[in-house]
């Protein structure tokens, strides 16, 4: 991995694009440890959009939009969800926490949004209250392996998705399937609790009572949400795919066993949404300007010194679901390049220029070296990729807001050179450079 072999061509980026945000069905993912500001760049391109829809994950994820100063956070909604009229699918690739859906949808109802373009996949997975507190106490038995999950249940629940044991969205809408299951599961999950664990389980009526009753709640959202996918882009509706989490997360791509469990890249919308690659015209790849990291697991670039805390602090870097302190660390192009080809990214959003305004000076990592090698791949080995010796390349800081600029050709000409030089090495297009949280605060390059 590193600059000698990139695909970058000496051509200077930007110059005139088709138009990013002319669209029809794109992809929008992360491409690092997430926490890009998908959300904020989802939200964007919204506007344009007839339908958004989440593909994987669950409330894991935390997607912050601003709209006229507002602040959103959006852990299951797609975040297409703030502008009324928007179909909003929450497709099959996702597990549901109901209770979490319901205090979201009440939220959004609360704030006078309309949320009645809402559509759940009958076909998504529950998570249950026995997943939640799986994912706690295998957390704490892992000792010093720990994942650092959400503990949102995530895991267990893609578990039991995986070993046809799961119950979905059309299993809790029919009571006696429900009831089957629920009891199936919960001599299971109840016995492991205790035996493994020493934990109690759950009663099976209470349960049953609880999630009854959310079915209930439900069920006006409920339908099978490929086929109306089929019929939307049949019809020329413009579809837009919001990914969770991030490229390095990824439970095949990403660094395992240090990822979630299911499939950020934008493959994942064609299993988690139901729609084939055919339909796909776009990969957006969100970047932020430099690299973060939430949770466990080897992180090349990470700052553990004053300039990571400062980073950590201009730009409150804590988890939206959790408020865990974010790692921080030195934009890392390698990891950049390495989610283009793994996502065909078409264009980069690359977002919290202005975080970075107040630096002297910047790094880019631009290849990886161990024992003394140039390494030519991404490394699968968490080993190999924990001894990394990152190669810099060191630019000039550019020491002025950004935060008002509009167009690409008013940013310090230092900031066009930082981010143009990450543009050659990944080899893949500047198309959105975002300086602020705000709709206003983003450039269309075109
Ligand atoms: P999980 O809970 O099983 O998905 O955890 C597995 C790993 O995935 C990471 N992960 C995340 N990383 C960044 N952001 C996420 N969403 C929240 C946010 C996180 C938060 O927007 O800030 O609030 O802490 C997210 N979700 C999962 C997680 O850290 C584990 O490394
Ligand atoms: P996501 O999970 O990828 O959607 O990202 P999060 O919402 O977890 O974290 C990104 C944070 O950055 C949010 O608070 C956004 O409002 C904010 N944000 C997005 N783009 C920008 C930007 O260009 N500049 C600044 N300062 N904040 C941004
Ligand atoms: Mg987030």
């Amino acid at each position: 991995m590193c600059l000698n072999d990139s695909a970058a061509d000496s051509r200077l980026y930007p110059v005139a694009y088709e138009r990013i945000d002319d669209m029809s069905s794109v992809v929008v993912i992360g491409t690092q440890w997430g926490d890009e500001g998908k959300g904020k760049i989802v939200d964007y391109l919204a506007e344009q959009a007839d339908v958004v829809v989440r593909y994987q994950g669950g409330n894991n994820a935390g997607h912050t939009v601003v709209v006229d100063g507002t602040e959103f956070k959006l852990h299951l909604l797609p975040s297409g969800i703030l502008y009324s009229g928007k179909t909003c699918v929450v497709g099959n690739g996702v597990v549901i926490d109901p209770p979490v859906m319901l205090k979201e949808l009440q939220g959004m109802k609360n704030k006078g949004i309309d949320t009645s373009g809402l559509k759940v996949s009958n076909r998504a997975h529950v998570i249950m209250p026995y997943h939640r507190l799986l994912d706690e106490v295998e957390e704490e038995s892992r000792g010093d392996r720990k994942i650092g999950t959400t503990k949102r249940g995530i895991g267990p629940c893609y578990m039991d998705k995986n070993s046809r044991s799961g119950i979905r969205i059309v299993d809790l809408m029919d009571e006696e399937e429900f009831c089957s299951k629920l009891e199936f599961n919960l001599e299971a999950k109840n016995h492991l609790l205790k035996a493994v664990y020493g934990v109690e389980g759950f009663d099976f009526e209470q349960v049953k009572q609880e999630y009854l009753e959310y079915a209930r709640q439900l069920k006006p959202y409920v339908t099978d949400t490929a086929s109306v996918l089929h019929t939307a882009i049949k019809n020329g509706k413009k579809v837009l795919f919001e990914g969770a989490q991030a490229t390095q997360l990824d439970l095949d791509h990403g660094t395992y066993p240090y990822v979630t469990s299911s499939h950020p890249i934008a493959g994942g919308a064609c299993i988690g949404a139901g729609v084939g690659p055919t339909q796909i015209n776009k990969v957006i790849g969100v970047v932020k300007a430099y690299t973060t990291r939430v949770g466990e697991g080897p992180f090349p670039t990470e700052l553990t010194d004053e300039v990571g805390q400062t980073i950590r602090e201009i730009g409150h870097e804590y988890g939206t679901t959790t408020g865990r302190p974010r790692r921080c660390g030195w934009l890392d192009a390698c990891v950049v390049r390495y989610a283009g080809y793994l996502s065909g990214i078409e264009y980069m959003a690359i977002t919290r220029l202005d975080i970075l305004d107040s630096l002297k000076t910047l790094k880019i990592c631009t290849g990886y070296k161990y024992k003394g090698e140039l390494l030519n791949e991404f490394p699968a080995s968490l080993k190999v990729l924990a001894q990394v010796e990152p190669i810099y390349e060191e630019l000039p800081g550019w020491q002025k807001p950004t935060c008002s600029v509009r167009s690409y050709d008013a940013l310090p000409a230092n900031a066009r050179r930082y981010i143009e030089r990450l543009s050659e090495v990944s080899g893949i297009k500047i198309g959105i450079v975002s300086v602020g949280p705000g709709r206003e605060q983003t450039m269309i390059l075109n």
